[in-house]
Parts: structure tokens; C-alpha cells; sequence
């Protein structure tokens, strides 16, 4: 099994550092800024797992190396740039990031045949700084991570045994990530998986920003025309570009994951409410840009990129 390298030192990337530490999986994490690093994470059990300190600057990789870029698509360009003279060997690089837009900046940067995974994840993670001005990582929810490989030429593999036949690589990175934060689901069709992602984001993320809500509010009656106009647009979006999506079955599974997340405050309300940049270009935003490319009208979108953005810095 190849060594585990994390770049960045976000909530999710310090959650999957801290279970490489508690799985026995050998690792290296390399955060923007080692001060805010977290020291160590709070674990559901009550445990209290001590990180290694960060390493501070890349190396070069192997090929049975996994490189994950647990990072905002908007930080993604710049962290690529940096490894880039690190990666002849090739290692599998695996972007997990809400919205879209990262498999764009790696395709630009790496190739389109760039052993590469894209991938989701529910876990709940959040960064904590202590009184003593360090950092700890609380693990708030266990959830799982959907991944796929979208650089294969088709017919994609149905399953993961199948894909060790034909892209042993990326089927032993896969594994990497499930001992280290399981479960790992792979997914013949990652970009459906992501657009699904990207339609509860599109949807919880700028209404909670906006109204300061927790997400089970968004399931209220007076969201209702938005979530509406949000679901239908998503969908136009998404079937001109030959995604199978119906309406109805996207608004239910937002409410669906509303309900479920109910006491969550959204990442991008905890963006707005500590003053960070969002990731409204990479999710709404995304929609629109997608949407100009086809002509296709979508005035609720376009509106909520312009509330967010007056929100945010
Ligand atoms: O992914 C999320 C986010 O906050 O970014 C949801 C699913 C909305 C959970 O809070």
C-alpha cells in the first residue's frame, strides 16, 4: 500500500489525517499554514487522537503514492501548481471538494489521462481553535465517501473488482482511502454522483447562507418557490448536458438530506459567518456558467450568486 499525502489542513483534510493515525495507514500532511494545523481530533467515541506535525514542504512521489487535495475548488489551481514538479512518477491524485469545477483545473494541469479520482464525501467535520490559539479537528458525523475515476475511456468498470483488473493504480487508492476513512463507495459514474451532490449544495448551501438558518429549515413552506425554481433549473442544466435528472426526484432528496443534516449549520453559512470566501462560484455559480454555455435561462441561480456575493468578502 502506497504512503497517503494531504494537502491542506481543513476540517476534512485533518479528519482523514487523524484517521490515517488511527487506521495504521502511513501518511503525510501538508497544510497551507502549519500554525492552524489541528493537533489533534476528537473522535465520536470520546477518543483523542494526536496527529503527526505537518511536513513542510512536497516531495517527490511514487507511482503506489495517493495524493488527496481535500481543498475549496478555488484553492485547487495554485496546490496543483505547486505539486506538479513532483508527479512525474505519476501517483493517483484525488480531488474531493464540494461543487464542481476541480475536474476542469485538473484536466488543464495534469492531462485528460491523468490517473485521477473525483470524489464526495457526508463526512462531518469541523475545525475547532483551542484557547491557547491552537487548533483541534471534531469528527461530528460519520457519512461516506463516493468515488470514481473519470479519466477512464468507457465502458467504465460496473464494479470496484473490476476496476483492479483494468486500473489496478486507482482501484489500490480506493482501498487506501477506505482503510484509512471508510466506507469508500466507488462509482462507475462519478460526474452523476457530483452533480447530485452539487443540486443538495446548490440548494441548502445559499439559503442557509442568506436566511442564517440551520439546514432543516430550508424545508419550510416559504422556501418553497426557490427550491422549486432551483430544482427545475439544475435539471435543464443537467439533461442538456446529457445527465438524467427529473425534477421532482431532485427537489425530494434535497429535502431528504435537509431533514437528515437538520441541525447542521452549511458550509457555506460557516464560510459567510466567519468571514471566508465561499464556494458559490464552484456551486451555484457553476450552474449558471454551465447553463450560458447552452443558453439556457436560469434567473434563480444567477440571483443567489449575486446574495451570496454580497454576503461574503
Ligand atoms: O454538503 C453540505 C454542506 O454543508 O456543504 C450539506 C450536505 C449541505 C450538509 O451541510
Amino acid at each position: 500500500m502506497g504512503k497517503l499525502h494531504i494537502v491542506g489542513g481543513g476540517a476534512i483534510g485533518s479528519l482523514i489525517a487523524a484517521s490515517a493515525q488511527k487506521n495504521g495507514v502511513p501518511y503525510e500532511c501538508y497544510p497551507r499554514d502549519r500554525k492552524t494545523m489541528p493537533t489533534y481530533a476528537h473522535w465520536l467515541d470520546g477518543q483523542t487522537i494526536t496527529l503527526k506535525p505537518a511536513t513542510p514542504s512536497p516531495c517527490l512521489l511514487t507511482q503506489s503514492d495517493v495524493l488527496i487535495f481535500p481543498l475549496k475548488v478555488y484553492q485547487l489551481n495554485a496546490a496543483l501548481l505547486q505539486w506538479l514538479p513532483h508527479l512525474t512518477q505519476k501517483p493517483t491524485v484525488i480531488l474531493l471538494h464540494n461543487g464542481m469545477g476541480g475536474h476542469e483545473v485538473a484536466k488543464d494541469l495534469l492531462g485528460g489521462d491523468y490517473p485521477l479520482l473525483l470524489a464526495t464525501t457526508s463526512h462531518g467535520a469541523l475545525k475547532v481553535s483551542t484557547s491557547s490559539g491552537g487548533f483541534h479537528v471534531k469528527y461530528t458525523g460519520v457519512g461516506a465517501t463516493q468515488i470514481g475515476a473519470p479519466n477512464l475511456d468507457k465502458p467504465i468498470s460496473q464494479t470496484l473488482s473490476a476496476l483492479s483488473k483494468e486500473a489496478p493504480q486507482l482501484a489500490n487508492a480506493i482501498a487506501t482511502l477506505d482503510k484509512t476513512l471508510p466506507p469508500v463507495q466507488y462509482q462507475r459514474n462519478i460526474l452523476k454522483a457530483l452533480w447530485t451532490k452539487l443540486s443538495i449544495n446548490a440548494v441548502i448551501n445559499p439559503l442557509t447562507a442568506i436566511y442564517n438558518i440551520q439546514n432543516k429549515f430550508i424545508v419550510n413552506s416559504e422556501f418553497e418557490q426557490s427550491r422549486n425554481a432551483i430544482c427545475n433549473e439544475f435539471t435543464q442544466v443537467a439533461n442538456a448536458y446529457g445527465l438524467d435528472f427529473d425534477a421532482q426526484t431532485v427537489h425530494e432528496n434535497v429535502l431528504s438530506v435537509a431533514n437528515a443534516t437538520g441541525e447542521n449549520y452549511s458550509s457555506m453559512h460557516q464560510d459567510v459567518a466567519h468571514g471566508r470566501q465561499t464556494e458559490i462560484d464552484a456551486i451555484n455559480g457553476y450552474i449558471v456558467d454551465m447553463a450560458m454555455k447552452k443558453g439556457i435561462p436560469v434567473p434563480e441561480n444567477t440571483l443567489l450568486v449575486k446574495r451570496v456575493k454580497a454576503l461574503s468578502v
